[in-house]
């Protein structure tokens, strides 16, 4: 493409505008763009409209540039006398057209919006986006966020402070309320852990038993429905003494209402499953033989805040037979962002419950904070 040299002039009218091009590019301007625009100001609306047109011409060149007008006149009789001339005005024509594209896009961005704050809009909206993805909230819901943030308020500098405080308090709110065990008062309580291989449900039973039995003065019974690893029973066993708690091994599904009749007196019953990987279903299946036969259970989904959310989706999609569950977010000690909560709560719509913080138990484990976890994804230091 030949070297160009644009120009945007402004004047009452077009028939002025075209003057002024003709007296400073000469007769071999070409007019890319001409438009109305209202005057700047309040008093704009009322006023004529100004006329906005954008001519270039070539640089340095001495091959002569067609102007449109002339070329309604002229196309006839060069098409006639050569028909070579043809490709030759295709090619110019298509520069043109490029050349206009860049300019209007260049005048796109350079136009004030609506709200007057002309690019720092899109500072602030792309500053945001880019903290939030950062921080692992996936990419669409980050951008819901902001179009809903940016309903409420014009996005500019001086107004940061209060954006980002909006933002927080949309994730707060989309983090609703966590959800702890249930008091049920004179009814017993069924708890039961599942989740993927390794995320800590068998740490985070010991948790939640001592804490219930030591703090909440219940009386707890846990069972392990986890037989795979012969570790796995030793590992529950060993905290079971150490608690003081009662524990019963079910090595069949069959087995497990016998063992809950067996602790028909106790106020709590902890149930631990083995860890299922969701990508087989066969081991999907037995989750599901295994909780069938329980009345009213109180599942919690373990899931490591370790785990990508693209895997996150596929553990979710795979418990998908279980109506009502809790998300129960482990390791949050080993995972820098704190998005993939967000997500998995908006794409499951479940509670929200506990988070382990470590390994120590029974000590790691706190019920989830909102606030904190919000200030933490807008990148609060002191979350
Ligand atoms: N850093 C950290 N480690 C944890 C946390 N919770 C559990 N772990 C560790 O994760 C490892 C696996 O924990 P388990 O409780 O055996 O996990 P599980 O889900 O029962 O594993 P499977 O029964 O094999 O599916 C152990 O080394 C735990 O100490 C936590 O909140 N933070
Ligand atoms: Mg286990």
């Amino acid at each position: 493409m030949h070297k160009m040299k644009v120009k945007r002039y402004i004047a009452g009218d077009a028939q002025e505008a075209m003057l002024k091009v003709k007296s400073e590019l000469g007769n071999n301007a070409v007019i890319l763009h001409s438009r109305k625009i209202r005057r700047p100001g309040i008093f704009g609306v009322f006023k004529k409209p100004l006329v906005e047109m954008v001519a270039a011409i070539e640089e340095n060149s001495e091959k002569k540039t067609i102007h449109p007008i002339e070329q309604n006149n002229k196309i006839g009789k060069v098409f006639q006398s050569d028909p070579n001339k043809i490709d030759e005005l295709h090619n110019q024509v298509g520069s043109i057209h490029a050349l206009l594209n860049d300019v209007l896009n260049r005048m796109d961005s350079m136009e004030p919006s609506k709200d007057g704050q002309g690019l720092k809009k899109d500072e602030i909206y792309e500053k945001y986006l880019t903290l939030l993805i950062q921080n692992d909230v996936d990419h669409n819901l980050s951008e819901k966020i902001l179009s809903i943030v940016k309903k409420q308020m014009s996005f500019s500098k001086e107004n940061e402070e209060a954006i980002k405080n909006a933002i927080r308090i949309k994730i707060r709110e989309y983090l609703g309320q966590p959800s702890p065990v249930e008091e049920a008062k004179d009814q017993q309580k069924i708890i039961v852990l599942i989740g993927p291989t390794g995320v800590g449900k068998t740490t985070t039973l010991a948790k939640l038993a001592a804490k219930l039995s030591i703090n909440g003065r219940k009386s707890v019974g846990v069972i392990t429905a986890d037989t795979y690893r012969i570790a796995a029973v030793d590992q529950l066993r060993t905290y079971s003494e150490i608690l003081g708690i009662p524990l019963k091994v079910v090595y069949e599904a069959q087995e497990m209402k016998n063992a809950l009749s067996n602790f028909k007196d106790k106020d709590i019953i902890l149930i631990d499953t083995a860890g299922r990987n969701h990508k087989n279903s066969e081991q999907i299946e037995e989750v599901k033989q295994l909780i069938g036969p329980i009345e009213n259970p109180e599942i919690f989904l373990v899931i490591s805040a370790t785990t990508g959310y693209k895997d996150i989706k596929n553990i979710v999609s795979s418990y998908d037979f279980i109506k009502d569950y809790k998300l129960l977010f482990t390791k949050i000690d080993e995972s820098s962002t704190k998005g993939n909560i967000l997500n998995t709560r908006i794409l499951t719509g479940k509670n929200l419950s506990y988070l382990t913080i470590g390994q120590s138990v029974p000590d790691d484990i706190e019920l989830a904070n909102p606030d904190r976890i919000a200030n933490s994804i807008v990148g609060e230091k002191n979350e």
